[in-house]
């Protein structure tokens, strides 16, 4: 995205957030005119109230919600950034539940109510950086992971947390084709300590309302120190286990993307340099690009992760 499109140019950009959210609420107003009127009801995101968290980034400008909710990768409905908005409509994201299971004391179908019940929800705007080259700020609605490890209880013998998306082609186009882009269920995982690290979280929403579908509803994780593709999207099932998980894209591309996935700006991708980064919404041809911060910009909360690893071997 290189020319700046008119849609760049939001309300969202240029007015305060409680304005912003005004708006909406006289949208959603609108919305229920038209259903009263015999209108098809559009699909629509349910306000969510969170508290603040300290662990935002906040000095930075916020992505428009615009550009965070139609330049995705999801790629269950297809492989351009146009398409998850487009088609992820189609997936039904209710009722929901996620299976836990493996080196746990208490696996079980959990319904995705049930695990939102004890739960404060928190707004964490998070710097994210796509292994492609580019950037946002978002800011999520979630909760810690951390909060529900403890509250199923691994077992001492569970070194690390796998994770698998739904796996549906009846309502995932992009996963119905003869030759699959990916090896589906999408799958990724953390080591047991960066699972368990406080800005690991679940999210289940974003600009104070419900996720949408495109960004990974209903449930999804953000590592705001990874590359985009560790935040595994529409989360069916958490195990686990006690040897590294395999990820998707190390399948699809083992030279190309590791387990960690730190971000890493002296550890270029095979095809391309990691060293700076396009600020999706910062449009325009000669807007320069950011330099890219050793793990996003949050090494001094994590790179004691990491200490004694070779970040070249381990990338
Ligand atoms: N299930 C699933 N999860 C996924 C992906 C995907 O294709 N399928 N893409 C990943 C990649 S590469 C990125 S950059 C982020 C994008 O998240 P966003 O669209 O909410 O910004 O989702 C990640 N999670
Ligand atoms: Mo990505």
């Amino acid at each position: 995205m290189l020319i700046r499109r008119p849609s760049d140019i939001l309300p969202s950009e240029i007015t305060p957030r409680d304005a912003y959210l005004n708006r909406r609420r006289l949208l959603a107003g609108a919305a229920g005119l038209a259903l009263a009127a015999g209108l098809p009801k559009p699909s629509r995101a349910a306000a969510l109230s969170a508290v603040k968290s300290p662990l935002s980034a906040t000095d930075e400008k916020l992505t428009s919600r615009e550009d965070i909710t139609t330049y995705n990768n999801y790629y269950e409905f297809g492989t351009d950034k146009a398409s998850p908005a487009a088609k992820a409509k189609t997936l039904k994201t209710s009722p929901w539940t996620v299976k836990v299971d493996g080196l746990v004391a208490k696996p079980a179908d959990y319904a995705l109510e049930d695990i939102l019940k004890p739960v404060t929800l928190e707004e964490r705007i998070y710097r994210m950086r796509c292994v492609e080259g580019w950037s946002m700020v978002i800011p999520w609605v979630g909760f810690p992971l951390a909060d529900l490890i403890k509250r199923v209880e691994p077992l001492g013998s569970a070194k690390y947390v796998a994770f698998e998306t739904a796996f549906r082609p009846d309502e995932m186009p992009g996963t119905d084709t003869i030759f699959p882009v990916l090896d589906w269920p999408y799958v990724e995982g953390l080591r047991m300590d960066e699972a368990m690290h406080p800005l690991t979280i679940l999210a289940v929403g974003l600009y104070g309302e419900t996720l949408p579908n495109q960004n990974g509803a209903p449930i999804r994780i953000v590592v705001p120190w990874k590359y985009g593709f560790k935040g595994i999207k529409s989360i069916t099932r958490i195990s686990f286990v006690e040897k590294q998980p395999e990820t998707a894209w190390n399948k699809q591309a083992p030279d190309e993307y590791g387990f960690y996935a730190n971000v890493n700006p002296k550890v270029d991708h095979p095809r391309w340099s990691q060293a700076t980064e396009r600020r999706i919404g910062e449009g325009g041809l000669f807007v320069k690009r950011r330099p890219t911060l050793p793990f996003n910009g949050y090494a001094d909360q994590v790179a004691q992760l990491y200490a004694g690893m070779d970040l070249k071997k381990f990338y």
